[in-house]
């Protein structure tokens, strides 16, 4: 059964049986975003209105903290202009953490357009065994390149699940994040975490959404105020 997170929420990794007993550790997973594209009420020529469905460009992107505090890895998208990101001092983006350990789905530009078809639309695959053992912090968050809020965007969700990007083996846990009036404005989201306790991983369910414009901001906020 998947742990259905609610906001704040720890959990640790260890998979049970049906029974409840311990079944090892999840360490080869995906964390997946799913979300919907907006419905607009648009006025007919000849009065009433019909809905218009229009796309919803969230990145999913990462960053991962070395337990220094000072160095950090990165996931996003490279079709983010270098030469913006260089003069901002970031650093190009890219699909593939240093270590091999996540790699990226890549872009989705729309979101879902006839309501929620149960499929994530970017994906970050884990394997916690290759992650470098100094980084201890792993952190997954949206931005929006489109211009809607997030009180405006029908559904957000995250989930962690055994398989592969286009297969679904096993769903670990989920975490709905429910458009909420108190999102307008905020454009931004930190999903969650995985962080290193005592030698084991564990995954915190976040949920914050920010008033970051973009990625770049995103990282400055997690790095100062989430540790
Ligand atoms: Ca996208
Ligand atoms: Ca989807």
């Amino acid at each position: 059964m998947a742990i259905n997170l609610q906001k704040g929420q720890r959990i640790d990794l260890t998979k049970k049986s049906a029974g409840g007993a311990a079944e090892g550790t999840l360490t080869r997973f995906c964390v997946g975003v799913n979300w919907g594209a907006l419905e607009i009420e648009k006025k007919r020529f000849f009065g009433g209105t019909k809905k218009v469905k229009k796309a919803v460009d969230l990145d999913l992107s990462c960053i991962l903290l070395y337990d220094d505090d000072q160095r950090w890895d990165h996931l996003y998208s490279p079709e983010y202009d270098p030469r913006a990101l260089a003069k901002a001092g970031f650093p190009p983006g890219k699909l593939i953490s240093r270590d091999g350990a996540l790699r990226h789905s890549g872009d989705d530009r729309t979101g879902d357009l006839d309501g929620d078809d149960g499929l994530d639309n970017e994906i970050i695959s884990v394997d916690l065994t290759r992650v470098d053992p100094q980084i201890d912090r792993i952190y997954f968050f949206i931005n929006n390149a489109t211009n809607e809020d997030f009180a405006q965007i029908p559904f957000a969700k995250i989930r962690m699940y055994e398989g592969t990007p286009t297969r679904v083996d096993n769903v670990y846990a989920t975490f709905d994040v429910v458009a909420d009036p108190s999102y307008r404005g905020r454009k931004s989201m930190i999903m969650g975490k995985l962080y290193k306790k005592n030698g084991a991983w564990k995954f915190n369910a976040i949920g914050d959404a920010t008033a970051d414009r973009n990625f770049a901001e995103s990282i400055v906020n997690i790095i100062r105020n989430y540790k």
